[in-house]
């Protein structure tokens, strides 16, 4: 089992446990995961550190990281086949991302997409964190070899940046890292949401957005209200450009159904919005179900979910561990005494 492990390539994600899982990060991130659990060798974090760049509530934090955990093993991943573990119990991670921090320009993170929009946001509270945090998310991917990492399209600059900080730290001291490739889904990389189809599908727009834990109701609603567009053929027909609306739940509908935009098309020939914002919406709920269910049921149990969070820690310290080990020696530190 060891053996064979270690032959499979590896891949590392993470979301952050700073809202709740939305049908944005399951298609673009999450669906991805389970799919390629049986070929890769995999580590998916809860990543709590990167979460206190925006300020959380500490309860609501505690609340929504184990909830994050059981949502992980309902959508399918096997907790025996996968590591799955939340960022913090990994000292590592903290360590690996200060020593990055040293091989990143202040001009690279200043171009990160991801920070101008979040400090847009967050304009009172402008922090370190959110500044360096693709430095500490260079460190969840290069602490574990990583070959891929399988997120959306909004993480892809993060990846990119991961790609060139391990390019250069291999440059100097030797190669130390796996240079890793973002890992993008074909459909669903980017939800759009549901009131606004020119932003992304995001927590932070509870009404356009599709959590994985809403009731069946709330699913219907939402779908049902889906903003189409305002052209008169009123046709099911895919031009992101023209219609965004549409095309959007088309990418919904094909991602979950794994019908093709032409078999959408031909489907719904003849028939206008309301007959297929309907439909997006049931697909959606019965793809959704299983996982709510299963999701409540492990809540239940708290102990399990504790046994699992700390077998996986152990896991990923074990590796994690050596990596840093490396990187202390090729820098220059002197060897930790115990
Ligand atoms: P938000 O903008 O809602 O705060 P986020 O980007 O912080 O979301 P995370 O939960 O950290 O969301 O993202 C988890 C994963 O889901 C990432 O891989 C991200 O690329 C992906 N993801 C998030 N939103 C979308 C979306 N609307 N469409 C596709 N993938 C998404
Ligand atoms: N930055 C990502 C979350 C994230 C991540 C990672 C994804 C943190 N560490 C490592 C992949 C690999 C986000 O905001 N969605």
């Amino acid at each position: 089992m060891e053996n064979q492990n270690e032959s499979k390539k590896v891949m590392v994600s993470g979301i952050q446990p700073s809202g709740d899982l939305h049908l944005g990060s399951y298609l673009g991130a999450m669906k991805n995961w389970v799919a390629l659990s049986d070929e890769y060798q995999c580590y998916y974090c809860i990543v709590d550190e990167h979460s206190i760049t925006v300020r959380q509530n500490p309860a609501e934090l505690r609340r929504r990281s184990v909830l994050q955990l059981a949502q992980y093993i309902a959508c399918g991943l096997d907790p025996q086949k996968n590591t799955l573990f939340i960022q913090s119990h990994v000292h590592e991670h903290a360590e690996l991302g200060w020593i990055l921090n040293c091989y990143t320009m202040f001009g690279e993170l200043s171009r990160m997409t991801q920070f101008k929009d979040k400090s847009a946001k967050n304009a009172e509270n402008i922090n370190g964190g959110l500044f360096t945090y693709p430095t500490l998310m260079a460190a969840d991917i290069l602490l574990y070899g990583a070959h891929f990492v399988p997120v959306g399209a909004d993480q892809k600059q993060h990846v990119e940046l991961t790609r060139d900080i391990a390019i250069r730290f291999n440059n100097i001291y030797g190669d130390t890292f796996v240079v890793p490739e973002p890992y993008i889904p074909k459909v669903g990389a980017r939800i759009m949401c549901l009131s606004n189809p020119t932003s992304k599908m995001s927590k932070s727009d509870p009404a356009g957005c599709v959590f994985i834990m809403d009731s069946p109701d709330e699913i219907a609603r939402k779908f049902k209200r889906a903003i189409t567009d305002s052209d008169t053929e009123r046709c099911i027909r895919y031009a992101p450009e023209e219609k965004p609306g549409v095309a959007n739940l088309m990418n919904i509908y094909s991602s979950v159904t794994g019908k093709t935009y032409e078999e959408i098309e031909a489907e719904f020939e003849g028939k206008g919005y309301g007959a297929f914002k309907p439909a997006v919406g049931d697909a959606v709920i019965e793809a959704l179900r299983p996982i709510r269910e299963e999701t409540e049921r492990l809540l239940a149990d708290k102990a399990y979910l504790k046994d699992i969070y700390t077998e996986g820690a152990t896991r990923a310290q074990y590796t994690a561990r050596r990596t840093l080990r490396k990187v202390a020696k090729r820098i220059g530190f002197v060897e930790k005494p115990f």
